[in-house]
């Protein structure tokens, strides 16, 4: 087996209802995701800004980066055997209506509230998911964990 990880958020709008921040919080115990780093924040604008360049220019960017620095959320590191796609999976599709139409098992799909305010973020592959656990845990060696603290998790 081979551990991966990934960065998850729980975002602005499911971190002000207690109820789906504690029932998000433990579908990641279900799901057998070992929590690796957890921690609150609140993000400047620019942080938001920042995290999410790569959507400048985009009808929904200005929406988006409101949204996300408009209260509190919780960032998770997670590790599990494809731990990337299995979150984005559990999270189901960016926007809601296709959410509930076509995984309505998913988070999104049973707490999303718009395309903007979808309760989640997952990285989308190795690369993101390298950068996005440096953006929220500067002080995280993903290296060092891997050499080390990873061989704790193994049975
Ligand atoms: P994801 O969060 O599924 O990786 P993304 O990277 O394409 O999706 O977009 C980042 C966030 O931007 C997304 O979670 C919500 C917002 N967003 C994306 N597309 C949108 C749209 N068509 N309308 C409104 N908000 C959108
Ligand atoms: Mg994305």
């Amino acid at each position: 087996k081979v551990l991966q990880l990934t960065l998850a958020v729980i975002k602005p709008d499911a971190v002000a209802h207690p109820m789906m921040l504690e029932s998000l919080h433990q579908r990641i115990l279900e799901d057998n995701f070992l929590i690796v780093r957890c921690k609150d924040l609140i993000w400047s604008q620019q942080d938001s800004e920042r995290f999410y360049a790569e959507h400048s220019g985009r009808f929904f960017y200005q929406r988006l980066v409101e949204f996300m620095s408009s209260g509190p959320m919780r960032a998770y590191i997670l590790a599990r055997e494809d731990a990337i796609h299995h979150w984005r999976e559990m999270m189901g599709p960016t926007k809601v209506f296709r959410a509930r139409y076509t995984s309505p098992a998913s988070i999104r799909a049973q707490f999303g509230l718009t395309d903007t305010r979808n309760t989640t973020h997952g990285s989308d592959s190795a690369e993101s998911a390298q950068r996005e656990i440096n953006f929220f845990f500067p002080d995280f060696c993903v290296e060092e964990w891997m050499e080390k603290d990873e061989l704790l998790f193994r049975s």
